[in-house]
């Protein structure tokens, strides 16, 4: 029996067919889950429609900017029309004004700040909050994060913060929803080439660094990306919340 039979799941965050969440979403599909998939807009209706054409046709398309907690709040009352309960969820959505991801992090602005921590850490606890109730027989929420988090990664300067406060509040997560048996974890990736990495200046020689540093001397495959999000989401990881895994072919231990 595939390891997520019977698991219902909603995913946020696919762009196109390079998005970490694209990678996930198709191995949490193949291990049996049904899922339904938000998008952010109109710009991206389309793509996301071409991707989910070859899942089953009830698959559900619904659009939410994150932003919004009325978008929010839409989705998880027709998720909960469609499925009656859900198991799973995916936060895979990350955003800073271009500028603060180019100059230095001393001249970040309020607004950027408070932009890349709304749309890249705050969304996961206003998605938490609605997806809990539905969460009846427990459940698990992953979230992605990167090193930038705990490590300074020239550039990556306000999202590095902003990363920081999604990984705590995974952990606040995990403690207050413990108890409903729902788990809260986060997917540290090592860096892959999407949209959201392509346009970084330098994005290409961080890709050979990582092949040069790490111990395995490669970068990760969104697949790899994958078989951990099935692993986390199933029963296997049933004693594992509040954590923060590394899927970066070892790059996060080195020290020099
Ligand atoms: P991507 O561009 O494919 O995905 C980012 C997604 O965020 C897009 O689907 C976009 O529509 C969505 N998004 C942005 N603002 C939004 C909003 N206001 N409302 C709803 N959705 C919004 O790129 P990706 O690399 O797959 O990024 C997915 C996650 O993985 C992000 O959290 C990113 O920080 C994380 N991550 C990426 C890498 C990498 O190197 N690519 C490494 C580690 C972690
Ligand atoms: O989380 C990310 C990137 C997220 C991201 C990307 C963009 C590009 C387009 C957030 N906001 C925006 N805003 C835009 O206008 N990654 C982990 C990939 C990434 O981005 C970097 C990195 C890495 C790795 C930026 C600088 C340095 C390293």
């Amino acid at each position: 029996m595939s390891i997520l039979e019977g698991k219902r799941g909603v995913i946020f965050g696919v762009a196109n067919k390079r998005s970490i969440a694209w990678a996930i979403a198709q191995a949490w599909q193949q291990a049996g889950a049904t899922l339904a998939f938000t998008y952010q807009g109109d710009r991206l209706k389309k793509q996301v429609e071409q991707l989910t054409s070859t899942l089953d046709p009830e698959t559900r398309l619904l659009p939410c900017d994150v932003s919004s907690d009325e978008d929010i709040s839409r989705v998880f009352t027709e998720v909960k029309d469609q499925f009656g309960r859900l198991d799973l969820v995916l936060h895979s959505v990350a955003f800073a004004p271009r500028e603060a991801l180019e100059n230095d992090f001393l001249s970040t602005d309020r607004e950027s700040f408070r932009i890349a921590h709304d749309i890249s850490a705050y969304s996961l606890v206003a998605i938490a909050r609605e997806a809990a109730p539905l969460m009846a027989e427990g459940g698990s929420i992953l979230s992605m994060t990167y090193y930038g988090s705990e490590k300074v990664v020239p550039r990556y300067n306000v999202m590095g913060v902003a990363k920081a406060a999604l990984e705590a509040s995974t952990r606040y997560l995990a403690y207050d929803l413990g108890p409903k048996k729902i788990r809260v974890n986060c997917i540290s990736a090592g860096p892959v080439n999407t949209l959201a990495a392509r346009g970084i200046s330098g994005f290409t020689s961080m890709l050979r660094h990582y092949e040069d540093h790490a111990p395995l001397r490669r970068n990760v495959v969104p697949d790899e990306l994958g078989a951990t999000g099935v692993f986390l989401a199933s029963d296997g990881a049933a004693a594992i919340t509040g954590q923060v895994v590394y899927v970066d072919c070892g790059y996060q231990i080195m020290g020099m």
